[in-house]
């Protein structure tokens, strides 16, 4: 009996000890030596392209000289997750690479194709109003009656005549053709009088930014 009352009373003052031991340990873990840093890792992951970062407190003095932690300083050097993008990498730390379907190509719009508009521009009538000339005693006229058989307007439409061995150029223009309809204009060419007698090519062209028609006609010089 005075055995088990022994025994117990070692037992209680054992752990009596313990208590005081750890209640000593948790004074210590409060206290600094003002000056001391400590250092930990900070971040959200440290998978993929994210890294941890580095935070640290330092131990202060309070006004008794006694030390006390200061509060942990803002994470330095951490990378945090962020979305993920088709680079071989894994950008949102959840240790999948390009996943989602972020490497997926967009697929090509699909393009109608606009039919191209048909011009047409028919030369109803090209008169040379006197295709032998006299230059003391005439004019060169000639009569163009233009006919838009396309099934587009045609904008700018311009004519030119052109008479190389006389060095002579008229046009008239710019107009607008609408399909379907007509235009008609003359061209005159004052012929000079000491022009050498002869036959001429006369370059007619009928033009705009869509279409170009070229005839040919001639006048005699006499
Ligand atoms: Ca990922
Ligand atoms: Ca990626």
């Amino acid at each position: 009996m005075k055995n088990i009352a022994l025994k117990l009373l070692i037992l209680f003052l054992i752990s009596t000890m313990i208590v005081i031991s750890t209640q000593a340990c948790e004074d210590d873990f409060g206290k600094c030596t003002p000056g001391e840093g400590v250092m930990r890792a900070c971040g959200e992951s440290n998978i993929g392209e994210c890294s941890y970062g580095t935070q640290i407190r330092v131990c202060k003095a309070d006004s008794t000289g006694a030390g006390y932690w200061d509060y942990w300083s803002c994470c330095v050097g951490k990378i945090d997750p962020v979305a993920e993008i088709c680079d071989g990498k894994d950008n949102d730390c959840d240790g999948e690479t390009d996943e989602g379907g972020v490497c997926d190509k967009e697929k090509p719009k699909q393009y109608l194709e606009k039919p191209r508009p048909s011009y047409g521009l028919k030369l109803s009538q090209i008169v040379i109003v006197d295709e032998v000339i006299d230059p003391e005693r005439q004019d060169l006229r000639i009569i163009t009656n233009l006919y838009n058989n396309g099934d587009s307007d045609l904008k700018y439409t311009r004519v030119t005549a052109f008479i190389d061995g006389m060095n002579l150029r008229r046009s008239f223009g710019p107009f607008n053709l609408d399909k379907g309809d007509y235009y008609s204009d003359e061209l005159f060419f004052d012929v000079p009088n000491d022009t050498a007698p002869g036959e001429y090519p006369i370059r007619l062209t009928f033009s705009n930014n869509n279409i170009k028609r070229v005839k040919y006609r001639f006048v005699t010089i006499i």
